[in-house]
């Protein structure tokens, strides 16, 4: 019998991760699915995977501040960055890039050529009008909320539609200065 040899940690660590990533897709898919199945309209598919997204992104913000080391921002430019760049390789294994500043800097696009929530996907006839990704939006708007910033958060291109990328509009619509906590004298 020929010898097995035995595999480097990298290479199984390499393996879980692949496994880890493939279970988070298909478990996104499956939640997808049931949601159609229960809400019937596209439409409220879209806003419960938002609500969903926001649900998470009020909470992933904590994570992400602690494991990231990032410090504040000096402007929604460098915000951008760090959620293209850091959050989503964080949360996603993949970066965006950040595209069509308005001249105001407030408005960008966040441009993913690699989704991997969409990997295995195709969707029916039946679901043109669905956001398949809206979580993200929701995610992105929720956890922005969290450091104290409004956003309004659109699809602007997405593959599943036929697009050459994914593109998310994020629009800052209001930023709350934070309030310092004691009284100059
Ligand atoms: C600051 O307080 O100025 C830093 C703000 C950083 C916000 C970063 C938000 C990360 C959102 C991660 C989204 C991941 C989507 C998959």
């Amino acid at each position: 019998m020929a010898p097995v040899a035995p595999r480097s940690g990298d290479a199984v660590f390499a393996n879980v991760e692949r496994v880890n990533a493939e279970l988070f897709t298909l478990t996104y898919g499956a939640i997808v699915r049931q949601l159609i199945t229960d809400l019937e309209e596209v439409e409220e598919v879209n806003k419960q995977l938002d609500q969903m997204g926001y649900n998470i992104g009020i909470r992933l913000i904590d994570e992400f501040l602690a494991k990231s080391n990032v410090s504040r921002c000096v402007d929604f430019k460098e915000t951008a960055e760090v959620i293209a760049k850091v959050g989503f390789k964080m949360f996603l294994g993949v970066t965006a890039s950040v595209t069509n500043w308005d001249a105001d800097g407030t408005s960008c696009s966040l441009v993913l050529e690699d989704n991997p929530l969409v990997d295995f996907v195709e969707l029916p006839d039946t679901c043109q009008g669905l956001y398949y990704c809206n979580i993200l939006s929701g995610v992105i708007r929720g956890a922005l909320e969290m450091v104290s910033m409004k956003t309004e958060i659109t699809w602007v291109r997405d593959m599943l539609r036929g697009d050459d990328a994914f593109e998310l509009r994020v629009k800052l619509l209001k930023q709350v200065p934070e309030e310092y906590p004691y009284k100059d004298d």
